[in-house]
């Protein structure tokens, strides 16, 4: 068992609820940086929280945000982290196209924040800092598969304002001997996925309808292909990316692509509705091949300024220096989705049904 201290920014998201569960399990006494909002934003982790009157207490969240400086090195300086995981963003691609300021604010400035905040306090040699870097930097496609040496060609202001904090990352590295590593993870998803994301949609409407509280699901473009893995194994490879004796950068990947047309068509199948495809681009539609009813309509509303078509990475390297691979195939990881939403459903009808999906 470990006693390292971990300070984790977004850690109230997807992966850093994993990650807090993950390093709690190794020992860690984990700090979490949670955003102030006027609903709650902590079910994600909740179940990690006890009472600071119980015993073996490891789990802290601090209000905080990436925006705010003197928050930050208050935070590194009371938790004296021996590892810093940035992984708070707005991490919304579509998002990013109506918010691009505070979006580079967040995710750009918000590292550089971190970063020196970290030599203002003179822990360069102490910490070890982990940037969630993204296969969106890859963007528009340069070369199949995506690698470490791949050169980047971003196609979002999200891609962007992580292309900045990418290359803060190297260049503190570089700078101040700081052990700093870019993870360029490639999509990760599970059933606590945030809501607007296309996998996590998807299997949210497969329950909904087939509760009969949703009759359709619109989609942007079902053409995009992804290299999607689970996020369980993903925040793994994190941990193990600060374990290494040198800083480095490392794609996460699966190595095997699918479309969110396949995705759709294997999540429908779960509940043993055949789509089939009729109409082109943005009049296309899904029917359940047995009762003809059209499950599933592409509304041009989701489509991108500029979208990123093709994702395909290299995990390579993680497998090579550090024996990383992921565990959860991509059938798995839609049946794992699927059957969560359908169990929340039956739990709660209410729930998802006057949910509202961007
Ligand atoms: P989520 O969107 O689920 O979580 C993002 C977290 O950041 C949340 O805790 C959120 O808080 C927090 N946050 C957002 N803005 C701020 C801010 N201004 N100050 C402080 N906290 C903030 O993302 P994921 O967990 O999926 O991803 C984690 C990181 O990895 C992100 O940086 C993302 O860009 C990156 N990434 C994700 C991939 C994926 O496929 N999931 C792939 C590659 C990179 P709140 O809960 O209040 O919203
Ligand atoms: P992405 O994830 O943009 O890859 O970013 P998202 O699930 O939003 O989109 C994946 C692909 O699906 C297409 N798509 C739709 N997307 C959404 N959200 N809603 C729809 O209705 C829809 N229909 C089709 C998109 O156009 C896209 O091509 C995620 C985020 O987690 C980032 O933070 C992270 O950096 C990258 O993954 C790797």
């Amino acid at each position: 068992m470990s006693n390292k201290t971990a300070l984790i920014t977004g850690a109230t998201g997807q992966d850093g609820a994993y990650l807090s569960e993950l390093l709690l399990a190794k020992g860690y006494t984990v700090h979490g940086i949670k955003r102030r909002s006027s609903s709650i934003n902590t079910r994600r982790v909740d179940h990690l929280y006890k009472d600071r009157h119980e015993e073996d207490v490891r789990f802290f969240l601090h209000y905080g945000d990436m925006t705010d400086s003197s928050n930050l090195i208050r935070l590194i300086q009371e938790t004296q982290p021996d590892e810093i995981y940035n992984l708070a963003a707005q991490s919304h691609v579509q998002v990013s196209f109506e918010t691009p300021e505070y979006t580079a604010n967040t995710d750009a400035m918000g590292t550089l924040r971190l970063l020196e905040a970290i030599r203002i306090l003179k822990m360069e040699e102490k910490v070890r800092f982990y940037q969630a870097s993204t296969s969106e930097l890859y963007g528009k496609v340069q070369e199949i598969p995506q690698r470490e040496t791949t050169p980047f060609y971003p196609r979002s202001p999200y891609a962007v304002a992580k292309l900045y904090a990418y290359w803060i990352t190297v260049n503190y590295r570089e700078a101040y001997k700081m052990h700093a590593s870019n993870g360029i993870l490639f999509n990760h998803e599970s059933p606590i996925r945030g809501e607007t994301f296309v996998t996590r949609k998807i299997a949210r409407a497969v329950a909904a309808i087939e509760h009969g509280l949703q009759k359709r699901l619109y989609l942007g473009n079902i053409d995009a292909q992804r290299d999607w893995g689970h996020a369980r194994d993903y925040v793994e490879g994190m941990w193990m990316i600060l374990q290494q004796d040198n800083p480095d950068d490392y794609v996460l990947a699966t190595g095997e692509v699918h479309s969110v047309r396949e995705f759709t068509e294997l999540a429908f199948k779960r509940i043993g509705r055949q789509i089939q495809w009729d109409g082109k681009g943005s009049d296309e539609k899904g029917y359940c091949g047995k009762t003809g009813d059209i499950l599933v309509a592409v509304d041009p509303e989701y489509y991108r300024p500029t979208e990123v078509d093709y994702l395909h990475g290299s995990p390579e390297k993680a497998w090579r220096q550090m024996g990383w691979q992921h565990k959860t195939s991509f059938e798995q990881l839609v049946t794992e989705m699927v059957d969560a939403d359908l169990a929340a459903l039956k739990q709660n009808h209410a729930d998802a049904g006057a949910m509202t999906y961007a």
